[in-house]
This record gives structure tokens, C-alpha cells and sequence, in this order.
């Protein structure tokens, strides 16, 4: 059975989406080649280690540094305007 519903029959919920404030891997504020760097020489390690405590290294948040984090940063260092990509 099919019904039109008046307003006073249906619930309302507001949805409030909030742009998600990303971190860059190195805290310098843009996602850059360094950032690449950083994740792909840790590659494979535990984010959480001591050792990683200053850096933002699982960008793809799985718990772990992988391929998905440099794909990731790969594709917001495209989007970020001041990244001058390699010309030659
Ligand atoms: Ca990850």
C-alpha cells in the first residue's frame, strides 16, 4: 500500500556534516611530497609508535601504515594548489 504522508505525520531530523579537519602527515598545514615520504619510509609499521608520535601517519585510518596512506596523500598533495607537481 502506497499513502501520502502530511507534514505533521513525518518525523524530522536535522544532519549537520561538518568538512573533516585533515591533519597533513608532518603538521606543516598542506599535504605535500614530504608527507609521501614520511609514510613511505614507515610503511608497514604501527602508527601508534613512539617512534611515529610526532607524525600523522595513518591518513587512511585503518590503524596501520599502508598503501591506502600513500594513495591518500598522493591524491592530497593533486589537491592541494600550492603543490608544484615535477614538470619534466
Ligand atoms: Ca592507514
Amino acid at each position: 500500500m502506497e499513502k501520502d504522508l502530511e507534514d505533521e505525520e513525518c518525523g524530522q531530523a536535522f544532519i549537520l556534516i561538518k568538512e573533516a579537519n585533515l591533519t597533513d602527515v608532518n603538521n606543516s598545514g598542506e599535504f605535500t611530497l614530504l608527507d609521501l615520504g614520511i609514510d613511505a619510509r614507515h610503511l608497514g609499521k604501527d602508527p601508534s609508535l613512539d617512534e611515529l608520535s610526532k607524525y600523522n601517519t595513518d591518513i587512511s585510518v585503518n590503524n596501520a601504515i599502508d598503501d591506502d596512506d600513500l594513495l591518500e596523500i598522493g591524491r592530497l598533495m593533486l589537491e592541494n594548489t600550492n603543490y608544484q607537481p615535477n614538470q619534466y
